[in-house]
């Protein structure tokens, strides 16, 4: 057969598994669509990101002599939608069958898979860019009542052998998180960031972008990713040799002006395939190993790739498409408006959204602990934030973003993914980064105009949700100070609450917040 190979956006690896074993005649396609820059609006270093990445992509394949169309997002025969544009470039090439590997979202898949044979057969190929793979994991879950990270984590460090000695793990725990909560100290020097000079092909896909998701959320200036793996090395390079070593006691940290601190901004680069997660758990563990980088780091690191990253992954595979209907605390509303704006006086929220415009990024604790608690306490929707996480960060695929905001962040999947709720106060935040010294509000105070609205919405929410969460053994010491609280500071509590969320102006639609 003469195959058609659709190489998606997110699986710009030269070692994917379509490329293997081509017949002579075959073509590889790679297209731009609207449609994929569209359906949610993503920010635009997102979809200038993954255009360039592509270009450069289909470059790299041609120089290794493979027949490639391109289409790009301005041909006038463009389809703008992958499925038809994929089936018409086969068309035009006398293909008979189009071949893709796994893509990253069940939208997609589902898609595909019900194209069946009409007008031509897709055939679909494992992704085999990962640890593991969903089958795997499905023969794993099976039979297990709780499916928690740590003993998935066990197996695959034992089973790859990552920090691992004599079939024990390294340094004799298999988790070092007890070390790697320090908040940061205040005078301390963060490593620049790689900056990757701007080649014509970036500039031209940035003057696209400007001109056809120009009104996205999001601003263009600072765009710092990587679209080549050799740009993509220099990353991984700098992390190992800067950031690593302090990469464990600060992973906690939240700063109100740095926004990437001790965190390797992988991410992007792995999920479009420039880098694999093998190549980098392997590179992480060298630094271990010849003595450059502390087991705490190392681990801490080695865990949210090999971890957190296949774990969430498999949860997205085996348990869609029910996953995503999941509403476990029954929350409904729509997201603030301030998600868009960043016009919000709590000094947490509006940095990390303020941020998040500049950079395309907020590392895990912002996007846990700040813009996912918040809307976590303001009852937000699993599906109007889920849109928004999906469409502001550079790295999101639905397959990560999904389990960490709708299971890690909102509880909707009843607990599959984490055994309680991340609801924390402003205590919490003033613990762990410097921002309220520089807000309005006080972090020790529950009720008055100056009084941290994290506070009382905490209580309120575990108020709200006490028939649900308070049998929970981790929540126990939680719900008995709410018990020995007085009815009094109770309710004044929850009115402090309700006129806050009261005050909230709201709105999912971009537009309409940006134009308020
Ligand atoms: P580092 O802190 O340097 O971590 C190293 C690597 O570990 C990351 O590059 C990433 O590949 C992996 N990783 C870390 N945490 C997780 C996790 N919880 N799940 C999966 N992989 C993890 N990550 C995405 O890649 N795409 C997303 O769309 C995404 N959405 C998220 C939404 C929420 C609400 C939360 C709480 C987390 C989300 N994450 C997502 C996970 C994590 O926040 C990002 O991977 C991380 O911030 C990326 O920055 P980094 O590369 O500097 O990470
Ligand atoms: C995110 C994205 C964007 C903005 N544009 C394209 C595109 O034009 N062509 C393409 O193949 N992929 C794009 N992507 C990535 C896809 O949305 C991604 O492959 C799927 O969501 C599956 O993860």
């Amino acid at each position: 057969p003469r195959p058609l190979v659709l190489i998606l956006g997110d699986q710009l690896s030269t070692d994917l598994a379509s490329l293997g074993d081509l017949p002579d005649d075959a073509v590889v396609a790679l297209c731009e669509v609207a449609g994929e820059g569209r359906y949610v609006p993503h920010h635009p270093q997102k979809i200038v990101l993954i255009l360039s990445a592509m270009r450069h992509f289909a470059e790299a394949l041609r120089s290794r002599g493979l027949r490639v169309h391109y289409s790009a997002l301005d041909d006038p025969d463009n389809l703008q939608s992958l499925i038809p544009e994929a089936e018409r470039l086969a068309a035009l090439y006398g293909c008979d069958e189009i071949r893709a590997v796994r893509p990253g979202e069940w939208r997609l898949w589902q898609a595909m898979t019900a194209r069946a044979g009409a007008p031509l057969p897709w055939r679909l190929i494992e992704d085999d860019r990962f640890y593991t793979t969903p089958e795997a994991f499905a023969a794993w879950a099976d039979g297990r009542k709780a499916l928690r990270l740590e003993y998935f984590y066990r197996e695959l460090r034992r089973r790859t052998g990552l920090l691992m000695e004599d079939g024990a793990p390294a340094g004799g725990k298999w988790n070092y998180d007890a070390d790697n909560r320090e908040p940061l100290p205040d005078a301390l020097e963060i490593p620049a960031a790689p900056r990757h000079g701007l080649d014509a092909t970036t500039e031209a896909v940035m003057a696209l972008v400007e001109e056809h998701f120009g009104d996205h959320f999001g601003s263009l200036a600072g765009f710092h990713w990587p679209v080549t793996r050799r740009q993509a090395l220099v990353d991984l390079r700098h992390f190992l040799a800067h950031l690593l070593p302090d990469f464990g006691r600060y992973q906690d940290a939240i700063s109100d002006s740095e926004p990437f601190l001790f965190h390797s901004r992988l991410s992007a680069a792995l999920n479009i395939g420039l880098l694999s997660p093998q190549e980098v758990c392997e590179a992480a563990e060298r630094e271990y190993l010849e003595g450059r980088a502390p087991l705490n780091s190392v681990e801490g690191f080695i865990r949210q790739i090999l971890g957190w990253r296949e774990y969430v992954r498999s949860l997205y595979w085996t348990r869609m498409p029910d996953y995503k209907r999941g509403n476990a605390l029954g929350a409904n509303g729509e997201l603030p408006a301030c998600y868009w704006s960043g016009d919000t006086e709590l000094r947490c929220l509006r940095r990390a959204i303020e941020m998040t415009r500049d950079n395309a990024y907020a590392h895990h604790i912002q996007r846990l602990m700040v813009t996912g608690n918040i809307a976590l306490l303001c009852d937000v929707s699993p599906e109007a934030l889920c849109d928004w996480y999906l469409a502001v960060y550079a790295d999101a695929c639905e397959w990560v973003e999904l389990p960490n905001v709708l299971g890690m962040v909102l509880h909707a999947d009843g607990g599959l993914m984490g055994s309680k709720p991340y609801c924390a106060s402003g205590k919490y935040i003033d613990r762990m980064s410097d921002h309220c010294r520089h807000c309005r509000f006080d972090p020790k105070k529950a009720t008055g105009d100056r009084a941290c609205p994290l506070n009382s919405l905490y209580w309120r929410f575990l108020e709200r949700h006490a028939e649900t969460l308070s049998a929970n053994p981790r929540m126990k010491l939680i719900y008995g100070s709410l018990t020995r609280m007085s009815d009094e500071k109770r309710s004044a509590m929850r009115e402090q609450a309700q006129a806050f969320l009261d005050a909230l102006p709201r709105s999912s639609a971009w537009r309409d917040a940006a134009h308020e």
